[in-house]
């Protein structure tokens, strides 16, 4: 296994020689999402053109469709003393990610901004997701006769979609949903309680009761699950989205009682959010009103 190493190269290096090295991920996108609070002391420090230019700035600064813009970008009004407004960013680059945050506090309402939370992940295909032949075994063990007319077409209709799924989940097209929700989560590891000890077959047994508990909130509720293991102070975020604002009370409260995260699951702070425009975050924190 260990091989001298030539004069020059580094083991590690040559090992990974053919593998590019990059910012961007292998697969998905970077994901952060950053929460701001505005000083109102400081506002009305500004001379009304300083204002004007910043409010403009703010405006470009979050313009899903500007010249610099992230491959996804959603804003939030968010009730309540945590924050004023919320930013969703998404991109393979986690510069340009970033570049939102730098570009809102370089602007002249910058120095009215109190960065209040952020979170940074990725995107990514659960392990959880099943593969098309483990889809077709839990068919089995749910009562469907192998090679029967109904198990084909279940079988060919996953297989169908499973592509569209997982891409869906790497490079995820942001609901227009008005409600939205984030919170960050982790599986516990506490003795006797812990997630990454139980054996593969129990967690994918767990995962699937809680996908199906899911799905029984299609077309009300939509999520997205980004991945923080090693980037942030938690494991998962974990972002809803919902036609009406009840339903995200009614679907965190029903998985609550999913075995996953009724024994496993630990939940940071949580941060509401209504999808507004920049514009319409400006007039609603009184900025430009
Ligand atoms: O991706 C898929 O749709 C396949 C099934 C699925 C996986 C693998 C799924 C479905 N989830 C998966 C993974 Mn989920 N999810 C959460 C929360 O509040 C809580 O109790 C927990 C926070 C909610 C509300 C939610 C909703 N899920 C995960 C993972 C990653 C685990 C890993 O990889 O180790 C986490 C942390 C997590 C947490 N999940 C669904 C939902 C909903 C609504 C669905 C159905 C999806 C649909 O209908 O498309």
């Amino acid at each position: 296994m260990t091989q001298p190493a030539r004069p020059g190269h580094s083991p590690h290096a040559a090992a990974h020689a053919a593998v590019e090295t990059a910012i961007t991920p292998c697969t998905g996108w970077h994901c952060s999402h950053l929460f701001y609070a505005f000083d109102r002391h400081r506002l009305a420090a500004l001379s009304a053109a300083g204002l004007a230019e910043g409010a403009a700035r703010f405006a470009a600064a979050l313009d899903p469709a500007g010249p610099e813009a992230a491959t996804r970008l959603q804003t939030w009004i968010v009730p309540g003393h945590k924050a004023d407004f919320g930013v969703m960013v998404l991109d393979p680059d986690p510069l340009k990610v970033d570049a939102v945050h730098q570009r809102l506090l370089a602007g002249p309402l910058g120095e009215a901004l109190v960065p209040t939370y952020s979170f940074v992940g990725l995107t990514e295909v659960s392990e959880y997701v099943p593969t098309v032949e483990q889809y077709a075994e839990r068919l089995v063990a749910e009562g469907e006769v192998v090679d029967s007319p109904s198990y084909k077409a279940k079988v060919q209709g996953y297989a169908a979609r499973e592509p569209a799924m997982r891409q869906a989940r790497l490079e995820p097209e942001l609901p227009p949903w008005p409600n939205a929700c984030f919170y960050p989560m982790n599986k516990k590891r506490k003795v006797g309680e812990n997630w990454f000890t139980l054996p593969s077959a129990e967690r994918s047994r767990l995962m699937a009761e809680h996908g199906a508990s899911g799905m029984k909130f299609g077309g009300r509720v939509s999520q997205l699950i980004t991945v923080s293991v090693g980037l942030d102070d938690w494991e998962w975020g974990v972002t809803l989205w919902a036609r009406r604002p009840d339903w995200l009370k009614e679907i965190v409260y029903t998985m609550r009682f999913d075995e996953a995260s009724a024994r496993y699951a630990e939940f940071g702070p949580f941060y509401t959010g209504y999808v507004a425009t920049a514009a319409q975050i400006l007039a609603h924190c009184r900025v430009t009103t």
